[in-house]
């Protein structure tokens, strides 16, 4: 039996030797490396070239190096008996709350208008909010949305949330399914979209979602940029019914440089790079899960096929 890891960035080397410094008797190979194909029983993958899971013959369970598997469900050369996992992990998770935190404090404080302004050599004092003056609506409270919804109410927020099934979560009021998403969306001054991208949540963030937020409300897209319907954005920006936006993830990344979200002045944008997997607090589950493998144990942090996440 055998890891093979397999990604198109720069950290193969990274997580070859992360697992090998916690298992040095590990037969764990990079994929561009000569590697004997029909002993790989698990692939560590962060979206690899569609297509090549199916070099390996004996492969029977699929983990994915970050929390999203849109990408996998993208590859339909995959085989439906593969087991596919996904990273949960308190830094993956803690990362995107403070990521969203500084973006709602940000907003908030007008630090952006005045990064601006300074590069202008514009003193030019804009009023500010206070966390009492606005509502956050997270969308999506698995292991990301429900830690930054509770961060959020520590903060002195008011919360509200949505998910697929109703969750009950301390001081965030939540709300489920299409009859709940209107009630969610009519208080909501800050959106953060934090689901999986499924063929459901798909261009969610589109028009007829945005006219339901509050006029001046922000959005921010943490998740997948398939959530985004980009135009509809830009026009709800555009006629200032929309205050802002920030933006980690599109549809194509990098985002092509002819994009109108570069110059855009109410865009604010990050490099997918909201909450990255931490090699060495991941390490760990990656491990466990090859050892139950070998004994015939149940998996952790299993994907639901049917879910799609
Ligand atoms: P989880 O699977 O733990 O949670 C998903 C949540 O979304 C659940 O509450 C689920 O509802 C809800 N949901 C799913 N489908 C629907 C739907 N159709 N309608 C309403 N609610 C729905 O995911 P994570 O919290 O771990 O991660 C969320 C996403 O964040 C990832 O899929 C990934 O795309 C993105 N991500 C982005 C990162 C970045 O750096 N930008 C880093 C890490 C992740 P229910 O609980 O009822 O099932
Ligand atoms: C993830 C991501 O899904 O980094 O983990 O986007």
């Amino acid at each position: 039996m055998a890891i093979v890891i397999i990604r198109q960035d720069t950290k193969i080397e990274a997580w070859k030797n992360a697992l090998l410094k916690a298992n040095p008797k590990l037969n764990v190979y990079s994929y561009l490396e000569e590697h004997p194909k029909e002993e790989i029983t698990m692939a560590l993958i962060w979206k690899h070239p569609q297509g090549s899971l199916s070099a390996y013959p004996n492969l029977k369970c699929i983990a994915s190096a970050g929390a999203g598997v849109d990408y996998i469900f993208d590859d339909k050369s995959i085989a439906e008996n593969i087991t596919i996992t996904r990273v949960v992990d308190p830094y993956l998770a803690s990362d995107m709350s403070e990521h969203v935190l500084a973006v709602i404090f940000t907003e908030l404080k007008n630090f952006n208008t005045y990064k601006v302004q300074q590069l202008q050599v514009n003193w030019n004092p804009k009023a500010y909010r206070r966390i009492s003056d606005v509502t956050i609506g997270i969308m999506g409270l698995g292991e990301l949305g429900s830690l930054t919804s509770s961060d959020l109410v520590n903060a002195g927020f008011k919360v509200q949330g949505w998910s697929r099934s109703k969750k009950e979560i301390d001081g965030v009021s939540t709300f489920s399914g299409d009859a709940g998403l209107q009630h969610f969306l009519k208080e909501t001054d800050f959106l953060v979209c934090l689901l999986p991208l499924t063929p459901d949540t798909y261009g969610i963030l589109n028009t007829a979602l945005f006219k339901q937020l509050p006029k001046g409300a922000y959005v921010i897209n943490v998740a997948r940029g398939g959530h985004l319907v980009d135009a509809d954005l830009l026009y709800q920006l555009n006629n200032n019914h929309l205050s802002g936006a920030c933006l980690d993830v599109f549809h194509q990344e990098p985002l092509p440089s002819s994009h109108a979200f570069w110059k855009h002045p109410n865009v604010f944008m990050t490099p997918h790079y909201a909450s990255v997997s931490d090699t060495n607090s991941v390490i760990p589950q990656i491990l466990e899960n090859y050892t139950n493998l070998m004994e015939g144990k149940d998996l952790l942090h299993i994907v639901n096929r049917i879910k799609g996440y």
